[in-house]
């Protein structure tokens, strides 16, 4: 497949709440990213109750849309609509979550019909503040063993080198001649 025929860009990122999809996205958006970003009850944050998008313009001359999910699972009825369409996916999975893999699991489920016919990508985030069995490689084994073919990486959202690198990674999943990449300004 060549993502550059008559294919929308859409990528979406789905996972839990607070593991940085919306800062993914601003740190790479184009313009100012729509954002529905309220404080969460419980905790000195942010989180997002509707969707995030934003968009990133390749130097192939395509658009890549970017939506964001809210993760929390009293949202998950949207999901669904928000994924719609979408070539490809990140998940994002953090690294402080007591028990990742069960988390995670949960998602891979809502998630399961938009992983069959998508290209998707692990990131696992908040690797800084993460406790010390955290072992990105037990999720890369995780993840091989429920057959999901699905590179896991680490990234910093906050860092829009590391979001570029994610996303280009993605890009080059879904079309390894894909002329079209998104640069660090
Ligand atoms: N230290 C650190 N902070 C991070 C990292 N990733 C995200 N954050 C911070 O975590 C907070 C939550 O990030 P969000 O992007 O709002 O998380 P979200 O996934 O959109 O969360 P929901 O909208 O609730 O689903 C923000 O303050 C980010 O700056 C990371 O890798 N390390
Ligand atoms: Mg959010």
């Amino acid at each position: 497949m060549s993502i550059n025929e008559d294919r929308d860009l859409k990528i979406v990122f789905v996972g839990p709440p607070g593991a940085g999809k919306s800062t993914a996205i601003k740190s790479i958006s184009d313009l100012p990213p729509v954002s529905t970003d309220v404080p969460a009850s419980d905790e000195s944050r942010l989180t997002t109750v509707a969707l995030d998008f934003g968009e990133m313009a390749l130097d192939g001359g395509d658009v890549v849309r970017l939506y964001g999910v809210p993760g929390q699972g009293r949202f998950e009825f949207i999901w669904p609509m928000i994924s719609d369409g979408a070539i490809g996916a990140l998940f994002f999975l953090d690294a402080r979550h007591p028990a990742p893999l069960q988390e995670l699991d949960g998602y891979l489920e809502s998630f399961d019909e938009m992983l069959r016919t998508t290209t998707s990508l692990l990131v696992v985030t908040h690797v800084d503040q993460a406790r010390h069995e955290y072992d990105i490689q037990r999720f890369a084994h995780h993840v091989k063993e429920r057959g999901h073919r699905m590179p896991v990486i680490e990234i910093d959202p906050r860092q829009r080198r590391d979001v570029l690198y994610a996303l280009n990674l993605l890009l080059e999943l879904l079309s390894p001649s894909n002329t079209g990449t998104a640069h660090a300004a």
